[in-house]
């Protein structure tokens, strides 16, 4: 999968996501990373890429044409790649321009599901107060943020959204850790781990976990995510209990734990 970075500091990206488990994807060639520095598709003779806002206000508005110039570059630069077979003239279809900004929907882990499927993603780092809205209209498919706050840039949500969507494509974690790689699938967060020592500070490893028991084991941990969720995200335990994630003994736990009488059967 090719992640495509339109921004005005690209050694940020390329820096930020080269370590650890996403350099090893991409020197095994599972992802790609194509940064791309918007500044080098200005034609301002002073290399500007912002101006002022028209009716006025605080900051600068990244202009349109830079962004829309630097789009087109990489649309063609995707296209020229696909597009190696001059026998067939199948048309492909344009890849996701997505722009990072807090105006846009919420990331979820669903909304990574879906864009992992793709071949290709251009992402559009904004910066200042701003995107010109006519590059916008233009070029963007998708306006995402990463939560209720605000940033300088896109820049670290883009780093964000490609951890979290490189993770889900085939090859890049190795099995043990794509094993792991459940959380939020049925509404739960993860129990929690332990490793040696056995004793560390006077603090035990729960005893459950030394047993070998393995089904014990399981139902131990099932029961520390229904808790640990309960206590810091209540309204996921909802969902889970309303999407059926529970088992019939998990759901008498949680009745349990919640005091809810009132779905006995
Ligand atoms: Cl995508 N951009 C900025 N600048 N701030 C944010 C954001 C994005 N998501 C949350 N806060």
């Amino acid at each position: 999968m090719n992640f495509h970075v339109m921004t005005l500091f690209p050694e940020m990206i390329t820096q930020g996501l080269s370590a650890s488990i996403l350099g090893r994807a991409q020197e095994k060639g599972f992802i790609a990373l194509n940064a791309v520095n918007i500044r080098d598709y200005t034609l301002d003779k002073h290399k500007r890429v912002d101006d002022y806002p028209y009716g006025g206000g605080a900051g600068m508005v990244m202009a349109a044409e830079p962004v829309v110039r630097c789009c087109r570059a990489v649309m063609e630069q995707i296209a020229k790649e696909n597009g190696g077979c001059p026998d067939t003239k199948e048309q492909k279809k344009c890849p996701r321009v997505i722009y990072l900004t807090p105006q846009g929907c919420t990331f979820t882990q669903a909304m990574a599901k879906e864009l992992a499927q793709e071949e290709d993603l251009i992402f559009l780092c904004g910066h200042y107060e701003g995107v010109d809205e006519r590059a916008i209209e233009m070029i963007v498919t998708d306006q995402v943020s990463i939560g209720d706050y605000v940033l300088t840039g896109g820049e670290l949500p883009v780093m964000v959204m490609i951890d979290v969507i490189a993770r889900l494509v085939p090859g890049v974690l190795n099995n043990k850790e794509s094993a792991e790689s459940e959380t939020f699938q049925d509404y739960l967060l993860e129990y929690p781990q332990y490793t040696r020592p056995e004793v560390y500070e006077g603090l035990s490893v729960p005893e459950v976990l030394l047993s070998g028991h393995h089904a014990k084991i399981g139902e131990w941990r099932r029961q520390q995510s229904i808790l640990r969720t309960k206590k810091v995200r209540p309204e996921l335990l909802a969902q889970a209990v309303k999407e059926e994630c529970l088992s019939k003994k998990e759901m008498k736990f949680y009745r349990e734990i919640t005091g809810d009488g009132t779905k006995e059967k």
